[in-house]
């Protein structure tokens, strides 16, 4: 069964498909499509899905606007400029494959590890994202990739902690007394989410919202705490030492399932409330009351997110909020505990999917996507090994959403470099590329899906045929294969074989395709009575296995790199979370979604923007330096003094002069997950009234 409804109605036929929602969002929506005469109409949220509820969010229900784009990507296009200049003309299927592999063969002849895949979650889905294309860069005895670009940093402190990317169930937040939303503006980037909050608040709940920004989320929240980027550990501790002296503390959970009080307390105990309010910027009464309404009320729960994990000391602020729930026994019910991921709870079966096996007896290199500026710069050397030569770039845009966008570009403006990316549309990246392949959207794919912010397995059955002579990422990688010789048979699975292997069966695929989700069979309260997926099967506060990296055993507070206050050149702090109407750098080529964003912008302080002279509105320049980009100042509360929110991502084209925000953020990774500093950034901003200025493309 393709379909949930047909329509015949003589020559107009109208049917409605199920699928998912491909976008790095925690909410993994289940999608029904609309399909008249073979033309996808209408992209809605499948209501009877518990979590998506039926809706959608703004840049989703405009779905077919993207696939339907006039600047799609239709045929494969080869390179006729200069690198870099965006100039291509159509070529065939046949000739863009046959000379890709003969260039990918070449190279590996001598130097496989030379050639480098760079892929993120601009699909989430297990096919498209992490199946055939594992297999082929396997085979090939490629780099491998250190995929850290979001998430690796928190997801690190959640195995160290908890031991897996686990947590509460995201739809008992509904029923929690008390919710902290800590570095997550969930209106924009979590909306599934935001309903049960909303739920929850109807019926009573306190909100809290702890987040430099005024975030549209906090505007909703009965409390916000703006502390200053990067110093949730401190604050962590100094709700650990309240709960500690005022004896808020659930003695029998502690002493079942927990491992390390008695050093965890120590630690804390150097942390008063006054220490962590002058570190974090925030009244001392703000911290205390917190720590009353988290000691008193249940049940508590935390929705983290990772905004809050992108600074030096990312890994261990996550740690540290991550053993709150275990010090009031908040786990014992199944509205209170913690939630940053729950994409550990799937059985997604990797090894079957990507083939670990294939990769030759030596295990290639592994390059770090974070730093792939200084990467591509890099000569061969005993320590690296060979100069890259050859990158194949696939949902991900790096030369708008790496750090140091400056030497990204300079990296992919590299003429020895062969560069491939397969897209949907003319990226910033794609500029660079040697050849362009056009990829296939979710409307035109197979593809499955587990979900980071929710517990169901959902499947995307393609709703119509590829547009243009798009192929599905899986397809091209299959085809390459076979240009290669690759004779192994799981070369030859299709799109939907793969989809099959994902989970195996510990998913009901014939559940999948007759109601498009599965949900898993997880526990209400999963660390109800312990039970945690660590070594020890408890709530490690000490780590034995980061300590045996000669790392600290507990969470600490670590300042940032570029900490306020020690650069008098540049004073400001620089966050730069994302637009609620792009999804990273995707949809920003959307017109109606671009018109509600309207331009980049750089959120400033009153104080801050009268101090320099800048008006509501005016060009401004914002530098380092690493860089500099333009932008226009929103004058605005919404940014706290000292700070400054530099909303996200442009496409660099889009933007203006070229430029977007990630000219000035870092390389540098963070404490655990190797993970990039995006919001440990100093900057100065200053009003810039150059003609250059006002040559802005948006
Ligand atoms: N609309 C929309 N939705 C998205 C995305 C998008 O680009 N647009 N991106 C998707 C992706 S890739 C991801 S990873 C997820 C999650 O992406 P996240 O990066 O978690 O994004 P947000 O939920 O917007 O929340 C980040 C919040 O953290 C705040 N913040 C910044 N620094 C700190 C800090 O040091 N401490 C604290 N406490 N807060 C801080 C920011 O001001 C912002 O409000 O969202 C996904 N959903
Ligand atoms: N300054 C700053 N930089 C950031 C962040 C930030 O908060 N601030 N956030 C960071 C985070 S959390 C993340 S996750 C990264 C995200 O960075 P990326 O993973 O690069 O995400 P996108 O910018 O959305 O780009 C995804 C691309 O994949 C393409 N795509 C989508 N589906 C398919 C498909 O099926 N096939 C092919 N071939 N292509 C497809 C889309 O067209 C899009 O161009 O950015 C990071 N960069
Ligand atoms: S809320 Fe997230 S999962 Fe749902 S449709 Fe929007 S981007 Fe997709
Ligand atoms: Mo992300």
């Amino acid at each position: 069964m393709t379909t949930t409804f047909v329509v015949n109605d003589g020559a107009f036929v109208s049917r409605s498909v199920r699928g998912a929602c491909p976008h790095d969002c925690p909410d993994t929506c289940a999608l029904i499509t609309t399909v008249e005469n073979g033309v996808a109409t209408r992209v809605q949220g499948n209501p009877d899905h518990l979590h998506t509820g039926g809706v959608l969010c703004a840049k989703v229900s405009k779905y077919t606007k993207r696939t339907y784009h006039p600047e799609r990507l239709l045929t494969p296009m080869k390179r006729s400029g200069p690198k870099g200049s965006g100039q291509f003309t159509p070529v065939s299927w046949d000739e863009a494959l046959g000379d890709i592999a003969a260039r990918l063969a070449a190279i590996a002849q001598r130097a496989p590890e030379a050639i480098l895949p760079y892929s993120y979650a601009g699909t989430m889905g297990m096919v498209q994202g992490e199946s055939m294309d594992r297999r082929f860069f396997h085979q090939l005895g490629a780099s491998q990739l250190d995929r850290t670009i979001c998430a690796s940093a928190g997801a690190e402190a959640l195995v160290q902690t908890l031991g897996g990317k686990v947590g509460m169930k995201v739809e008992f937040f509904a029923e929690s007394k008390l919710i902290i939303i800590w570095g997550s503006n969930s209106i924009g980037s979590n909306l599934h989410f935001w309903r049960f909050a909303q739920q929850a608040k109807r019926d009573g709940a306190r909100l809290v919202c702890i987040d430099p920004r005024k975030s549209e989320t906090a505007d909703k929240c009965h409390e916000h705490i703006a502390l200053r980027p990067g110093t949730d550990a401190a604050l962590a501790l100094a709700l650990m030492h309240e709960l500690i002296v005022n004896n808020w503390l659930d003695h029998d959970y502690i002493a079942r399932h927990t491992l390390g009080w008695e050093t965890l307390r120590e630690r804390a105990l150097q942390w008063p409330p006054e220490r962590a309010a002058e570190v974090c910027g925030i009244p001392v009464e703000q911290i205390r009351q917190l720590a009353r309404d988290y000691g008193t009320t249940k049940p508590a729960a935390i929705r983290l997110n990772y905004g809050m994990q992108r600074v030096r000391g990312g890994g261990n602020a996550v740690r540290a909020v991550a053993c709150l729930p275990a010090l009031t026994g908040a786990w014992r019910h199944r509205a209170g505990g913690m939630l940053l991921s729950s994409s550990g709870q799937f059985p997604a079966q990797r090894a079957v999917l990507q083939r670990p096996d294939l990769m030759p007896a030596k295990t290639p290199r592994t390059i770090n996507m974070s730093t792939i500026g200084d990467d591509l710069l890099r000569e061969a050397s005993p320590a690296f090994g060979p100069k890259v030569e050859a990158i194949v770039v696939y949902n991900s845009n790096p030369v708008a959403v790496a750090p140091d966008s400056g030497k990204v570009v300079q990296g992919f403006a590299r003429e020895d470099l062969f560069t491939v990316v397969l897209e949907h549309f003319q990226t910033d990246t794609a500029d660079y590329a040697d050849y362009i392949l056009p990829a296939t959207t979710q409307l035109e794919h197979w593809d499955v899906h587990l979900s980071y912010g929710h517990t169901d397995v959902v499947l995307n059955r393609p709703a119509v045929a590829p547009v243009g002579q798009a192929r599905s990422n899986a397809q091209i990688f299959r085809d390459l294969a076979a240009r290669m010789g690759y004779t192994e048979p799981c070369f030859a699975d299709s799109d939907e074989a793969l989809c099959r292997q994902a989970f195996g069966d510990a998913v009901d695929y014939a559940l999948l395709e007759s109601q498009g989700f599965a949900t898993l069979a997880v526990p209400d309260a999963p660390f109800a009575e312990g039970h945690f997926p660590t070594p020890s099967g408890k709530c490690e506060f000490f780590s034995a296995r980061l300590a045996a990296q000669g790392l600290d055993g507990l969470p600490d507070h670590l300042s940032n790199y570029e900490l306020a206050g020690t650069s008098a050149r540049h004073p400001l702090a620089m966050i730069s979370p994302p637009a609620r109407n792009f999804l990273n750098s995707t949809f920003v080529n959307v017109q109606s979604l671009r018109d509600i964003e309207g331009r980049p912008v750089l959120e400033m302080h009153p104080d801050d923007a009268e101090a320099r002279g800048i008006a509501n509105d005016a060009v401004v320049r914002v530098f380092n330096d690493r860089g500099s980009y333009l932008c226009h100042a929103t004058v605005s509360r919404r940014a706290r003094p000292g700070v400054v929110n530099g909303l996200g991502i442009w496409w660099r084209k889009l933007g203006l002069n070229g430029t977007n925000v990630n000219e000035v953020t870092s390389q540098a990774l963070t404490d655990l997950g190797r993970a990039p500093t995006f919001y440990d950034c100093l900057v100065e901003v200053e009003a810039c009234n150059t003609p250059a200025a006002a040559h802005a493309t948006a």
